[in-house]
């Protein structure tokens, strides 16, 4: 019999990559998905709902019958809980929608299983951003890592925190097979378009076929405070330059360090961890840090221009009341223990990313021109 598997938060971006591995792995995945009023938002598991072994199910995390129902109905084997809200900055305007769904999910899952299904596994989605300001030093390397102490610094990571410890308190009190990843940032071509990296790439691939547009008459590029000028060559001299408008991409804090590695290697990080024969709370990272600004510096890179300042505005609307400054994870325990090490490097990520935003926006594009 297949082995299964509850994965909350499916058609997320972890969601989609994680039923691809588990799929793999031959197992049954019964996806969570909350209701919308809309069909749309299955974008990333589209290429899923074929499959026989998996099954997509509507369920609210925040709702204890409901998520005691499906114990019921499905006993898994593992629960990977991934369902949240997601967004830092969000957070900070939602704080107790962000409780209720990112401590009470949890709880309900830690509940149904003491109470329903003792022997399932359960894979709690913990983050860096517990960390917030916090990290140690060797030598002029800050790192964190599972030892460090918390300091989170948003409604989101205090949100994460109280969820990270019921994990613990029902591993230690009632011997549930428990275990949070502590991840650090993972970015693909699937991550939601309000993450930094996604906002920059898509915004590059939508800029760069606007730029290349094939029109003669188009050949200079000048910039105001807010836009991106193309302006006509004809006119060039005259009084009356026709232009065309391109708005400049606005983002917050440039400064911020994070440590980016790519979902597809930390899904399996999460599947390794309830493959071990106790669970133990892991941090997933590549190691290795970078600034928002270097990753606008590679992503500019990628389409030929190497100045983003240009066409970069920074905008308040985008600063944090509360930034997280430096996260770079040291992967020692997960190293040694699960085997794991990502195979994607920065630069991959960023080209990856870039390149299937370009090829996202000529699909749009093209099928704009054919209605
Ligand atoms: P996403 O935001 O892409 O996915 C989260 C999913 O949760 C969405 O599909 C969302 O549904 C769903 N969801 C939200 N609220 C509920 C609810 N009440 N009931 C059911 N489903 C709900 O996040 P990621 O895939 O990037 O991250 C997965 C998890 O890992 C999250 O818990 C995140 O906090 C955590 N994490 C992520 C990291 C990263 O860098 N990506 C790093 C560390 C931790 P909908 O589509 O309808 O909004
Ligand atoms: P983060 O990711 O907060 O680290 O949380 P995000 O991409 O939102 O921000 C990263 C850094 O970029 C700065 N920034 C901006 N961020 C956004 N979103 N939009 C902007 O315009 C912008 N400009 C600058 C931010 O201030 C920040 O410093 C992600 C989420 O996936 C969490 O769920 C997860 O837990 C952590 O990563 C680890």
């Amino acid at each position: 019999m297949n082995k299964v598997a509850i994965v909350t938060g499916v058609n997320g971006q972890d969601g989609s990559y994680l039923s691809e591995l588990l799929l793999e792995k031959g197992y049954t995945v019964v996806g969570l998905r909350r209701r919308s009023s809309s069909e749309k938002g299955l974008e990333r598991i589209e290429h899923l709902l074929n499959n026989k072994n998996f099954k997509l199910v509507e369920a609210d995390i925040t709702d204890s019958g409901c998520v005691n129902g499906l114990f019921q109905e499905f006993m898994p084997d593992e629960v990977y809980n991934l369902a949240a809200q997601s967004h830092v900055g969000t957070s900070f305007k939602q704080p107790s929608y962000t409780c209720q769904v990112n401590i009470q999910g949890p709880i309900n899952f830690l509940e149904s299983i003491r109470l329903v299904s003792p022997s399932t596994k359960f894979y709690q989605a913990s983050t860096s951003e517990m960390f917030g300001k916090n990290y140690e030093q060797m030598g002029n390397t800050k790192y964190q890592r599972e030892t460090t102490a918390f300091v989170p610094q948003s409604p989101y990571a205090v949100a994460k925190l109280a969820a990270h410890e019921m994990v613990r308190i029902y591993r230690d009190s009632y011997g549930l097979f428990a275990c949070c990843g502590i991840l650090f940032n993972h970015e693909s071509e699937r991550r939601g378009e309000n993450f930094v990296t996604r906002k920059i790439t898509k915004w590059i691939g939508e800029f760069y076929h606007w730029k290349n547009q094939i029109d003669s008459q188009l050949h200079d590029n000048e910039t105001d405070n807010d836009y991106i000028l193309k302006i006509s060559s004809e006119l060039l001299g005259g009084d009356n330059r026709v232009t065309e408008k391109f708005p400049k991409l606005r983002l917050g804090n440039l400064n911020a360090h994070r440590d980016w590695g790519h979902a597809q290697d930390y899904v399996d990080a999460m599947y390794r961890m309830l493959q071990q024969n106790t669970p133990e709370d892991y941090v997933i990272a590549t190691s290795e840090t970078y600034s928002v600004r270097d990753f606008l510096t590679e992503a500019f890179n990628e389409i030929g221009i190497k100045n983003f300042e240009p066409y970069v505005v920074i905008d308040p609307e985008f600063y944090r009341p509360c930034e997280v400054d430096w996260l770079l994870g040291n992967t020692t325990k997960a190293r040694k223990q699960l085997g794991w090490r990502p195979k994607i490097t920065f630069q991959e990520l960023v080209q990856r990313m870039v390149r299937s935003d370009i090829d996202a926006a000529r699909k749009t594009k093209l099928e704009r021109s054919s209605i």
